[in-house]
């Protein structure tokens, strides 16, 4: 029988970055009770553009939340008009990122308030209440980390990596630039303290899971809590449902395969959820396994695989309270 959750509330906390971990948290919100969802989000890929503070991956969770998104491309805003990058373009200015005259007024703002001292966790949840969203929205650490992508081709900042180089330079190794001084902010600790369930996005591994493991204590907070910790293969039928997942596998000599994604985070783990494309990994998959169809092409398939995945999750936290 499938678990109520819109008639409890429980407190669940997901880990997200990029397009995908925007999808399935928009899925966790329209299954949960208003409030009852924490997103912690990457920051590993924020930069400084046009003199803005951006913050990608936080961006994209907001718009996604407040169903603002842009569905085609994945990031920005739906609707969204191009005046001020066309005008950028006429005086010499950087034309390689895009963003949008709506997108615009968000980076304008969020600069403003950090600019004034506030720290990017209350200048999310400012930008999360003006846009309606019920669920609470923190960065990984208040902290700069800065993802720093080292390629056959030299070192690359991550914007200029993914969005300026398409990924196309070779992947040797990644590092988290500034990681060792981040700290766990006091909204991510009582989030982690207070979650019945932790929920990996299916997010790419390398570049938006792994920045935020590398806030120093996070890992082990997860690794030691009991709360049932599951994760989501990103990978389907060998290929990333979005982004270079697959491609930065095989780069560093890795299969592109769910299986790949158990290596790297299995010992947080408690369960995994792969697609039915790949349902006949599950026997070699070490952890509990769901095996559901993971692509989110609307609300209502956002909704049904979070409403799967919380009932897989509760059912390996009564699993282990029988056992002990
Ligand atoms: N992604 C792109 O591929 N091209 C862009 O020009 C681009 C602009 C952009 C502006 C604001 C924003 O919040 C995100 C933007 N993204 C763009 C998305 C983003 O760089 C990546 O999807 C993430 O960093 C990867 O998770």
């Amino acid at each position: 029988m499938a678990l109520t959750t819109k008639s409890v509330k429980p407190k669940i906390v997901a880990l997200a970055g990029g397009v995908g971990g925007a999808k399935l948290a928009t899925g966790l919100q329209a299954a949960l009770p208003p409030g009852c969802l924490t997103v912690i989000v990457n920051t590993g890929d924020d930069f400084e553009h046009w003199g803005l503070s951006i913050c990608p991956d936080l961006d994209t969770v907001l718009y996604n939340l407040a169903h603002l998104n842009n569905p085609e491309m994945g990031w920005g805003r739906q609707d969204e008009a191009w005046t001020v990058l066309g005008e950028m373009a006429r005086f010499g200015g950087e034309e390689w990122f895009r963003i949008g005259d709506r997108d615009l007024a968000l980076h304008l703002r969020r600069t403003e308030w950090l600019r004034r001292g506030l720290s990017l966790t209350k200048a999310t949840d400012r930008l999360r209440r003006l846009l309606g969203i019920p669920s609470v929205i923190l960065p990984m650490c208040d902290e700069p980390v800065r993802t720093l992508v080292h390629t056959e081709e030299g070192d690359l900042p991550f914007q200029h990596y993914f969005v300026r180089r398409r990924c196309e330079p070779a992947l040797v190794d990644i590092s988290f630039v500034g990681a060792e001084s981040a700290t766990l902010s006091p909204e991510v600790q009582k989030a982690l303290y207070a979650a019945e369930l932790v929920i990996f996005c299916p997010s790419n591994p390398y570049v938006s899971i792994d920045p935020i493991l590398s806030v120093p204590g996070l890992r082990d907070f997860l690794r030691r809590s009991s709360t049932p910790k599951v994760a989501v293969s990103p990978i389907v039928g060998g290929q990333a449902l979005k982004g270079p997942a697959a491609k930065m596998m095989r780069e560093l000599g890795e299969m592109s395969s769910p299986l790949t994604v158990v290596d790297h985070l299995g010992d947080v783990l408690d369960g995994f959820v792969i697609d039915r494309t790949d349902a006949e990994l599950a026997g070699a998959v070490i952890l509990p396994t769901l095996v559901t169809d993971t692509i989110m092409t609307d609300l209502a398939s956002k909704e049904r695989l979070a409403q799967e995945i919380l009932t897989f999750g509760f059912s390996l936290k009564a699993t282990a309270l029988l056992a002990a």
